[in-house]
């Protein structure tokens, strides 16, 4: 840290896989290129790839304000240890919650003692005059998007309906982050980093939180940007891969075209990937996508079942499902389908239509979800009135309840079926998804990879989970077997 920071963005611990954190923490990349720009002095402190405690850090640089980074999963008791420990040591220190888990429960959080603001929706523009009033010692409670409390109560602004032009927008700050941390070797390159050049989604899926958030319309930075983002880090970071990870790459085809041009035409050598929707496939479109260097597109399929389908809103049915895979099979671009298992009211042999899509596509991954319900969106209105399901009523809770995979008891299976049929569900798609992925590695002559992969199976708890996963779908596929005969 160069010099002292007026702001401390946080990203706490959230998701590390096999000792390298996967996926750059955008939020607080973009608000820390935003705040920068208007001259606020501001630092990144990444609990992902730094293992220094927070407050440590906090006590050299002694800024004014902390700005947590918090979705909706187990980073949030991360998030609350670091707020906690700060606000008792340094009892000044003003601690800002946002992103998404404050954005959907801004009464719990703002609740939490040692939280002093949240900013809900899209942060830079009001983070930024929150930090300027703060620093010209003065409140201003007109910001929008901003929570807060006073003499007990709490307050919550209306949200901000004109959102930022990410064109005009400053670079995400890469500088203050551990890049070479975050360079991950992946089947369609050996050095890839991840992107975000959008926001929103136009889809309305029953389940997702963009349902009826009206600052998640979907924006873009046009493809000149983006071509420029990803030259820089290849430029400064030697990268030869690009995942784009955001909702909705692309729902502008015309970005999309021109985007691919400037790759064809500047002969960029970076393989990139990207999400789709169904209903986006379009074999023209994806020829162009690969002559561009895009090597593989990552599908929401999310069930097998049309009336599973129908009921969580999804604008695509089985047919079309299996042709876009075969479109992509035919173009020569790797896919994957990403499914989830346990939606309310689901029945077993609903899950046995998603078991016999996914295993029949033509996909080269497969990624299985369990259902959980999130507040603001229409399942969860369905769960609260069929299952007599509600939010846990802590922090604490919440940050358990949300944790990937997590499902020790039956509290938050919506479904038909038992939670052990779940869970045994799952792991048989990930042994699937190893022995996919194993192939795809030895197809590719990802050497790299190959080694990773088994250094990797070499740790105890790995192994055991890949024996559990491969009996697990022994078994029920020997049951499934029984049952049908
Ligand atoms: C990358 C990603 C991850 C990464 C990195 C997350 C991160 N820290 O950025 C990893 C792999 C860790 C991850 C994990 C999970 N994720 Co995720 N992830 C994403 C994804 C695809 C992109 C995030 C992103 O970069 N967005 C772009 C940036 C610019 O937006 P942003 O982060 O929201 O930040 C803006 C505002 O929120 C706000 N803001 C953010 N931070 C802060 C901090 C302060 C102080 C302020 C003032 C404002 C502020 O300002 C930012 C700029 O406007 C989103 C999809 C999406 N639409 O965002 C899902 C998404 C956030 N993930 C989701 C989920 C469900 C999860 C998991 C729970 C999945 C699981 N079951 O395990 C886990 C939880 C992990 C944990 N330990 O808690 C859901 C969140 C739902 C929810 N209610 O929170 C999303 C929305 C996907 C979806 N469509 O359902 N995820
Ligand atoms: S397409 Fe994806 S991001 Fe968009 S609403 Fe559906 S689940 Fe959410």
């Amino acid at each position: 840290m160069s010099e002292k920071p007026d702001i401390l963005l946080i990203n706490p611990f959230s998701w590390i896989r096999d000792g390298s954190p996967a996926y750059l923490p955008y939020g607080v990349l973009y608000l820390a290129g935003y705040l920068r720009g208007k001259g606020i002095k501001v630092d990144i402190f990444d609990a992902n790839t730094d293992p220094t405690d927070p407050l440590e850090v906090v006590a050299r640089n002694r800024p004014l304000a902390l700005g947590l980074s918090v979705l909706t999963g187990p980073v949030i008791n991360e998030a609350l240890k670091i707020s906690r420990a700060a606000k008792s040591r340094f009892k000044d220190i003003k601690i800002i919650w946002g992103g998404l888990h404050p954005t959907l429960f801004p009464k719990y959080v703002l609740g939490e003692d040692s939280v002093d603001f949240i900013i809900q929706a899209e942060g830079e523009n009001a983070l930024f005059r929150l930090m300027d009033a703060l620093l010209k010692s003065r409140e201003d409670p007109s910001v929008r998007n901003l929570g807060y409390k006073d003499k007990g109560n709490i307050f919550i602004n209306p949200v901000e309906d004109s959102l930022i032009d990410l064109n005009l927008s400053p670079m995400p700050a890469w500088d203050l982050v551990d890049m070479p941390k975050y360079i991950a070797n992946r089947f369609f390159a050996s050095r890839v980093l991840t992107m975000n050049t959008s926001r929103g989604c136009p889809f309305k899926c029953a389940f997702c939180f963009n349902q009826g958030l009206p600052y998640q319309r979907w924006r873009s930075l046009n493809a000149g940007n983006i071509f420029k983002q990803l030259m820089r880090l290849k430029d400064n970071y030697g990268i030869n891969g690009i995942q784009f990870y955001e909702d909705s790459f692309d729902t502008d085809k015309n970005r999309v075209k021109e985007f691919c041009n400037l790759m064809i035409s500047s002969e960029a050598k970076v393989n990139w990937s990207h999400f789709s929707n169904i209903i986006y496939c379009d074999e023209a479109m994806l020829r162009l996508e690969k002559a561009a260097n895009c090597k593989y597109v990552e599908y929401g399929v999310e069930s097998g079942s049309d009336r599973i389908l129908q009921l969580i809103n999804k604008r695509q049915d089985v047919a079309q499902i299996k042709e876009a895979f075969q479109v992509c099979k035919r173009v020569g671009i790797k896919s994957a389908a990403l499914f989830m298992i346990g939606y309310p009211s689901e029945t077993k042999e609903e899950l046995k239509e998603t078991i016999d899509l996914v295993e029949g596509l033509p996909a080269h991954i497969l990624i299985s979800t369990i259902y959980r319900p999130y507040p603001g969106t229409p399942l969860y209105d369905y769960c609260a009135k069929n299952k007599n399901f509600f939010v846990p009523a802590t922090l604490e809770a919440q940050g358990e309840f949300y944790r990937f995979s997590h499902m020790k008891d039956g509290a938050c299976n919506m479904s038909f079926v038992s939670t052990e049929y779940l869970l045994k569900l799952q792991r048989s798609f990930y042994a699937k998804f190893a022995i996919k992925e194993a192939i795809l590695c030895l197809k590719e002559f990802n050497f790299g990879l190959i080694i990773y992969y088994l250094k990797r199976q070499m740790k105890p708890k790995a192994l055991c989970y890949t024996i559990k996963s491969l009996f697990n779908r022994l078994s029920l596929r020997s049951r499934d077997r029984v049952v049908n005969e």
